[in-house]
């Protein structure tokens, strides 16, 4: 019962409770008790086996940045009067609550290119920040999360043994993710390179994770459930793939998806603004990759889990997860085509950051 939940953070039990935002994995409620406004989530245990993991990483996170960079605004879970931010509910699971930000909005489609370069932004200085923070004490929250090796292989066992009717639907769609294999093989060159650090890295870096005001200016990075030691590609990759395409990984018409250069150009201005000096310059020649690797990945993992009978993300129409993996297929198509171009833009940008 939510109630508890309340009660545990000594918020009245008549306070209104709202389903909030458009999250896949935890559930988020917006809470309203007459005075003030707060986020109360769910975490999704079947995914998070130790939701305590979460907590630490933020907590060391936070403490850090408050003492080196006092002015950053980090948002942190709110404590329960016995000063824990995180409440057990038995047979139900574990919660945790955040301030509401006032006067904050989320969006699940870039608009445009300064809201653009605004998340792009705000997810380059988180890392920069974080540049001697010791990546490698944090907690792995998920593991092998970005491991696109071990996701090609739950890939190849889901067209071996997953759901018979499925597997020839998407028949042409499996051909096609098999036929780019050679992302897997370029991953695996990063992960034995020297040139490639290790950092405090977000793993989730949709447009959607970004709080903004109403100005349209970034006030902080949310979703911090998988801050982890990991490679730039990923936080990089993830913005290519959310705020490029003129629509998001939901549209099941993939005529619609097109590639927007202009967009592109601002996840590369806003990004490298912060972090255009602490990367490699193997690291820089792979921005364009990052786009490839993670939009690879997503429809992978949509792939494997509509073969698997949507276990995972689950589905709200028939062939849910099929259509989600046409659309990431379609998009990695298109970004393949522009690859040339858009690393040539990110050689320009970096050469006026440097
Ligand atoms: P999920 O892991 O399910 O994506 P999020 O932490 O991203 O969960 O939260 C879901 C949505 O709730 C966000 O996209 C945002 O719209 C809203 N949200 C989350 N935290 C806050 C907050 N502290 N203040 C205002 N809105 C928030
Ligand atoms: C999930 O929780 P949410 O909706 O921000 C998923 C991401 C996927 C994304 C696809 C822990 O993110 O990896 O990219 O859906 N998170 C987890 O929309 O699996
Ligand atoms: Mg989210």
């Amino acid at each position: 019962m939510l109630e508890d939940v309340l009660l545990a953070y000594s918020i009245n039990s008549n306070a209104s409770i709202f389903p909030y935002g458009h999250g896949l994995i935890n559930r988020t409620w917006k809470i309203e008790d007459g005075k003030n406004n707060f986020i109360l989530q769910k975490i999704n245990t079947q995914i998070f086996k130790h939701p305590g993991f979460i907590s630490e990483n933020i907590h060391a996170i936070a403490i850090f940045l408050e003492h080196h960079y006092p002015a950053y605004f980090f948002l942190t879970p709110r404590k329960t009067p016995s000063g824990k931010d995180l409440v057990f509910i038995k047979e139900e699971g574990y919660y945790r609550m955040f301030p509401f930000i006032e006067n904050s909005h989320t969006i699940d489609v870039a608009e445009n290119t300064s809201q653009t370069y605004e998340a792009a932004k705000k997810f380059g200085e988180l890392t920069k920040l974080l540049a001697t923070f010791p990546a490698n004490e944090l907690k792995i929250t998920l593991p092998d999360f970005h491991n696109i090796s071990l996701r090609y292989k739950d890939f190849l066992h889901a067209i071996q043994s997953g759901n018979k009717e499925r597997i020839t639907k998407a028949n042409e769609l499996i051909e096609f993710l098999e036929s780019q294999k050679n992302i897997v093989d370029e991953f695996e060159k990063i992960q034995s390179s020297n040139a490639f650090k290790l950092r405090v890295t977000h793993h989730d870096t949709k447009i959607n994770n970004v709080l903004f005001n109403t100005a349209e200016k970034a006030i902080c990075v949310i979703d911090l459930d998988t801050l982890m030691p990991g490679y730039f590609i990923s936080d990089v990759g993830d913005m290519i793939r959310t705020c490029v395409p003129a629509v998001s990984e939901e549209e099941n018409d993939i005529a619609k998806i097109y590639i927007r250069e202009e967009i592109f150009v601002a996840v590369a201005e806003g990004y490298l603004s912060e972090m255009c000096n602490e990367l490699s310059s193997e690291e820089l020649n792979s921005f364009v990759f990052a786009g490839k690797f993670m939009i690879y990945m997503q429809a992978l993992r949509f792939l494997s889990d509509y073969l698997s009978n949507d276990a995972y993300y689950g589905s709200t129409y028939e062939d849910h997860n099929f259509y989600r993996a046409s659309n990431q297929a379609q998009l990695l198509k298109l970004l393949i085509e522009n690859e040339k171009k858009f690393s040539a833009i990110v050689s320009d940008i970096a050469k006026n950051n440097i």
